[in-house]
């Protein structure tokens, strides 16, 4: 029996886009989804995985198989949609699983034979069962995985095209911040993977640099810090010679014996949330977390890139207490910080989330023609009407916060200071080239987006008929105004 497994494209999301950037081969990183549901498959089954970031292949080129299982974030559904109509034309069961499918059920099971919804490690094998009995049902739900039920992924199967490896050690987040998914689709329960099942797959993986993907490899309690450090020392005993980077909170620099720990194990790169540069900015997206030990930011920066790891810095624009200058205003608080890279996207409500529900509410979603406009939920296009920022003004804040912190003198600042410092200077300049370029892309998508969809954002007298929605009706006709003709 042959399964076909696929992580549909998006051509929006621009660290895809390695034609037009070639600093972004370094930033296509592997569906670990896929390869984990390959590892909980039988060996019966003959497995293929697609992945259309590398390229769509030619289908009709390909052996037909017995079953398609398609992954998919929000910004992927259309695609996925039209991969499964494909194969559904030609019989073949094609069953749809991930956060989208999840988040957007219905919409989700009228374009496909079978849902997988939750983690799937509890249910995949029964459906792999059911589709040989032909019983395959319309809706399996996983619900939250035991973490010693997660099975070593298949990094075989995807084995070249790379620059990073993939893996998962933890799942879940406490925090449930207002916009982020995960707390309603791994749960608020942070749960880790046995420290010796992640050596072990650690040590099945080819590459030598490796993504862990956890949405806080380190976690918010003493425990979770506790199991962190186990983990470490077990990484750095199985000498494993991987470099890796990964996501935390920013709890990660209070600890010295963490950070001697993860650097010993590898680490070389960990990707912090800052979210907003204001106390109001972090109450509003209910990250708190970011506000406790009246934290010296650019202190922590410092003393985790002590330990020769860089610091990517996360900002969102658009909350309601964001006004025009905002961009300018994170380019400045970064540098001040001193990441070493910075990552800024425009707040968008994802389904699942608080956000969505608040939004949707309001009636602030402006891209809301589904599914065709999921392409736009990348978090690079502003897809709902912000309280004090136009559609332009939104991306004039993005693309002058990028200027500012990407211009040429900075970025060979932070180079000669990370020479200076010995602090992987090299790794550190191609993130800022990668960065540099991809704003610079976006910019030229930006016109295409305003062309397309500038006119969803045109509907002043809606929203004027609803001021108990707490709406700033000054902002929607300004809104309005700066539209371009061309919209
Ligand atoms: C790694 C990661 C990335 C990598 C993606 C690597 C890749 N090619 O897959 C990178 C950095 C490229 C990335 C990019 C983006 N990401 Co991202 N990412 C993640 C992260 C941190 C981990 C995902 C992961 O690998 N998990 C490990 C695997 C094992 O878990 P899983 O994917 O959930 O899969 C399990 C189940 O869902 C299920 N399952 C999944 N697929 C299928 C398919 C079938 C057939 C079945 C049966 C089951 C099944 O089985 C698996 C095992 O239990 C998640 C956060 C999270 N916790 O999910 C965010 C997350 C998925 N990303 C998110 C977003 C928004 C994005 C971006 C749009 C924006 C951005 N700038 O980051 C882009 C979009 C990229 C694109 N191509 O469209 C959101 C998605 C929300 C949503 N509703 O879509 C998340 C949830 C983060 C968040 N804060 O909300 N991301
Ligand atoms: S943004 Fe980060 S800290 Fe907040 S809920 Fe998501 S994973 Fe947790």
């Amino acid at each position: 029996m042959r399964l076909c497994l696929i992580n549909p494209s998006n051509p929006l999301v621009s660290m895809v886009k390695i034609r037009e950037s070639r600093w972004n081969r370094y930033r296509v990183w592997k569906p670990l989804s896929l390869m984990v549901l390959a590892g909980l498959t039988p060996r019966e089954w003959a497995i293929s995985i697609v992945d259309e970031n590398l390229g769509a292949p030619d289908y009709p080129a390909m052996p037909r198989p017995d079953l398609v299982g398609i992954t998919a974030f929000t910004s992927q559904a259309n695609r996925a949609y039209e991969v499964a109509s494909y194969f559904r034309r030609l019989g073949v069961p094609v069953i749809m699983g991930g956060i989208h499918a999840t988040m957007c059920l219905d919409e989700v099971m009228a374009r496909v034979d079978s849902v997988v919804t939750g983690e799937a490690e509890s249910v995949w094998p029964l459906v792999l069962e059911d589709v040989l009995h032909g019983s395959l049902k319309r809706r399996y739900d996983g619900g939250l995985a035991e973490m010693s039920a997660v099975p070593c992924a298949r990094h075989d199967l995807l084995a070249t095209g790379y620059a990073f490896g993939a893996i998962q050690t933890t799942r879940g987040c406490p925090l449930n911040c207002t916009f982020c998914s995960v707390t309603a689709f791994n749960g608020a329960r942070y749960r880790q993977r046995p420290v010796m099942d992640v050596v072990r797959e650690f040590q099945s993986i080819r590459e030598k640099y490796v993504l862990v993907v956890d949405d806080n490899l380190i976690g918010t309690r003493t425990d979770h810090i506790g199991r962190a450090k186990d983990l470490f020392r077990a990484m750095a005993e199985a000498n494993l010679q991987k470099e890796w980077i990964a996501q935390a909170t920013i709890n990660f620099a209070d600890d010295e014996e963490l950070l001697v720990l993860a650097a010993k194990a590898g680490c070389r790169g960990v990707f912090i949330g800052f979210e907003s540069p204001s106390t109001e900015g972090l109450l509003e997206i209910g990250k708190k977390f970011n506000l406790l030990k009246d934290r010296d930011f650019r202190a922590s920066v410092r003393r985790i890139q002590r330990h020769n790891i860089l610091v990517t810095g996360s900002f969102i624009i658009g909350l309601d207490v964001d006004e025009p200058g905002i961009g300018k205003r994170i380019a400045e608080v970064s540098s001040q910080y001193g990441v070493d890279n910075l990552n800024v996207l425009f707040l968008t409500p994802l389904p699942g989330t608080r956000l969505w529900e608040q939004m949707k509410a309001e009636d602030r979603i402006a891209l809301n023609s589904f599914p065709d406009d999921w392409r736009y939920f990348t978090l690079t296009y502003p897809v709902a009407r912000y309280r004090h920022l136009s559609l332009d003004a939104a991306i004039q804040e993005v693309v002058s916060c990028n200027r500012n912190f990407y211009s040429l003198p900075r970025v060979l600042r932070r180079l000669c200071s990370n020479v200076w410092q010995r602090r992987a200077p090299l790794i550190s300049f191609v993130g800022n080239i990668s960065y540099r370029r991809n704003s610079r892309l976006d910019c030229k998508a930006y016109a295409d987006f305003k062309y397309q969809r500038g006119s969803r954002y045109d509907c002043v007298s809606k929203m004027q008929t609803k001021p108990s929605l707490g709406h700033n009706i000054e902002a929607i006709e300004s809104a309005s105004r700066s539209l371009s003709p061309m919209t």
